[in-house]
């Protein structure tokens, strides 16, 4: 009986358990493979970019180490916290494209509506009421003197502090923070 049990509990222990690598595991190994210049969070790897680039060619053309990825939504405060403290702080850059893009829901909004975040195949998700702006930002510059958004700054650039400034879509230049 004792030589059973022997044999039993060596065939058990010699069946090679396979280990599941998961994409969430692999994500997470490459994200810690990069050291200071990523950050893993909530199943997420957020990354920085080091070319400056309008916000549409950020979309269109960075964020491709890996697939699914894009310019990074920053849901909420803690998550806007983490990736400043973690990774946005460890750079000598200041500014970074996020993917919070105003999309006018009339043709005379205030500068303060229709924020949302964007994904990488354009579905659009909740406004960010915890978004804090700089100092008279959003300004939709050049401001109009109806004081109503003109469609002019439609896209969001953040700071290593957390704050928030729109910037043109098009026509301004800042490197960006990818989230895979
Ligand atoms: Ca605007
Ligand atoms: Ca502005």
């Amino acid at each position: 009986m004792v030589a059973h049990i022997k044999t039993l509990l060596l065939v058990l222990f010699s069946i090679a358990v396979p280990v599941r690598i998961t994409s969430a595991s692999a994500l997470s190994t490459w994200c810690a493979s990069k050291g200071t210049q990523a950050w893993y969070l909530g199943q997420s790897c957020y990354t920085l970019t080091t070319t400056s680039k309008s916000y549409v060619d950020n979309a269109n053309t960075a964020c491709t180490e890996r697939v699914n990825g894009g310019v990074a939504m920053l849901t909420t405060t803690d998550i806007i916290k983490s990736v400043c403290t973690n990774l946005l702080s460890k750079s000598s850059n200041a500014l970074w494209f996020i993917a919070f893009v105003q999309i006018l829901q009339s043709d005379h909004a205030g500068k303060n509506d229709d924020w949302f975040w964007v994904d990488s195949k354009n579905n659009t998700y909740g406004r960010c009421p915890d978004a804090t702006w700089a100092s008279g930002e959003p300004d939709d510059q050049p401001p109009q003197a109806d004081g109503l958004d003109h469609n002019y700054e439609n896209c969001v650039v953040i700071e290593k502090t957390g704050i928030m400034r729109d910037t043109g879509c098009t026509g301004s230049f800042f490197p960006a923070i990818c989230q895979y």
